[in-house]
């Protein structure tokens, strides 16, 4: 079986973990369908010979040691997805890791070389976030910006905490965390801009300014057949005017900068004779800059602030889960269009406005993002899609990008200082 032909099969049957019946997957965080996953890892580290950890947040690290002591080059992505996603996003990344280093592994052993670095392959615990808020959860705890006590105590709708999943799956591990010296990703884009231009590579230069928004609001239940109209405190109500002015609030702004929207609800008591006393909201506000969506936010917490006075409603906003703008190293992307140049395929730079684990990484050490395009631009969705020759032209390029890597092409100190206009001038979208 060719290298690529390994990949495409191996990437098909991980996508029947947790399949839909409409080609997507439900395979959140931690659950049965994500421990299916996380066991084929596992085996497919086993089988290599590879030395397999488990932290204790869950992120698994298949890790490759043919420089002892060396720190690694890590490759990967997440294994979760959203509930009835897409069998693409995160998943292709951890799997064409894990073909990458094997690819790069055939070509040390072949040719008898010692990288600086060592490879790792690692598959994130809860990038996706849509069972346990927040998202990039796992990779977040890795590089010191999220409190991992603090995580585990994180509570699903049902109430289970993240650690009490983990232990049900067998895995909440004690495996000590890698030393890391970089990190390289490569992901669906979920954006149309690939697609359209016929590109087959993306060079992430830069990542939109992102909070989310924890705004619970608080009436009075009573009789919806009892109650006149004007004795109620009817917290469904107001929230329906704050779920339309989050919508609202990107027409404030140029076309394309900023997103805004609420992608969960929870009502109680949920009762149809009830009106309903607590609306729980989470709001996903990300722009191009940081002063749009502090804009967007100020705008928001005086209409909300309106909202609740004409309703006689308390209405609390919490601002959670802010990543600031990251800039990717110059020198990645560089790295990259060598790469794509290399292999003879067309690669163009561009920023991202979902969040990845190499959001949280790029924090720590030099990162690389890489995309292909995503069919119609879909993701989150059952319909989400990309082409296996997508699929394998990301493959070629992130091997030899971990090739480089491991050889020691984006070493720290090799990263020139540059300030966050120069990125913002040298890196256009
Ligand atoms: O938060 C994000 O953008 C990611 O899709 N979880
Ligand atoms: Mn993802
Ligand atoms: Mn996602």
């Amino acid at each position: 079986m060719t290298l690529n032909q390994g990949f495409l099969t191996d990437f098909h049957h991980v996508a029947e973990f947790g399949a839909t019946d409409r080609n997507g997957v439900d395979r959140q965080a931690a659950t049965p369908e994500d421990r299916l996953s996380r066991d084929w890892f596992a085996e497919f580290a086993k089988n290599e010979g590879w030395e397999l950890r488990v932290d204790s947040i869950g992120n698994m690290f298949a890790l490759i040691e043919s420089n002892p002591g060396a720190p690694h080059v890590l490759l990967g992505s997440h294994l979760d997805s959203q509930p009835l996603g897409g069998r693409f996003d995160g998943a292709y990344g951890v799997i064409a890791g894990l073909h990458a280093a094997k690819n790069i592994k055939r070509r040390l052993d072949d040719e008898g070389l010692v990288p600086e670095f060592n490879l790792g392959v690692v598959n994130w615990f809860n990038e996706e976030g849509g069972r346990f808020a927040p998202s990039i959860m796992g990779s977040s705890v890795f590089v010191g910006s999220m409190d991992e006590a603090e995580m585990l105590k994180v509570k699903d709708l049902e109430g289970t905490t993240v650690a009490q999943a983990l232990e049900s799956i067998g895995y909440l591990g004690k495996g000590q965390r890698p030393e890391v010296a970089g990190y390289a990703e490569i992901h669906i884009e979920q954006g149309r801009i690939l697609e359209r231009e016929q590109i087959n590579i993306g060079a992430v230069d830069y990542s939109w300014h992102t909070q989310k928004l924890d705004i619970e609001v608080l009436g009075e239940q009573s009789h919806t057949g009892a109650t006149a109209m004007a004795d109620r405190h009817d917290a469904l109500v107001a929230a329906s005017k704050v779920i339309l002015k989050v919508h609202d609030v990107a027409a404030n702004f140029s076309e394309g900068s900023i997103v805004s929207s609420v992608g969960r609800m929870t009502l109680e008591p949920n009762s149809p004779i009830v009106v309903a006393r607590r609306v729980h909201l989470i709001a996903d506000l990300r722009a191009e800059t940081k002063h749009d969506v502090l804009e967007a936010r100020r705008i928001l917490i005086e209409q909300i602030a309106a909202i609740g006075e004409e309703h006689e409603i308390r209405i609390n906003v919490q601002d959670f889960d802010v990543r600031e703008i990251q800039y990717y190293p110059v020198e990645g992307l560089e790295l990259a269009e060598k790469s794509a140049a290399n292999l003879g395929k067309s690669i163009r730079r561009i920023r991202t406005m979902a969040g990845h684990d190499s959001v949280a990484m790029n924090r720590i050490v030099p990162t690389v993002m890489l995309f292909i395009p995503s069919i119609d631009g879909v993701s989150h969705c059952e319909r989400e899609f990309s082409t296996d020759e997508d699929m394998l032209h990301g493959l070629d390029v992130l091997t030899d990008v971990g090739w480089e890597m491991s050889f020691g092409a984006l070493k720290e100190n090799a990263l020139q200082e540059r300030s966050k206009d120069e990125y913002a001038q040298g890196v256009t979208a």
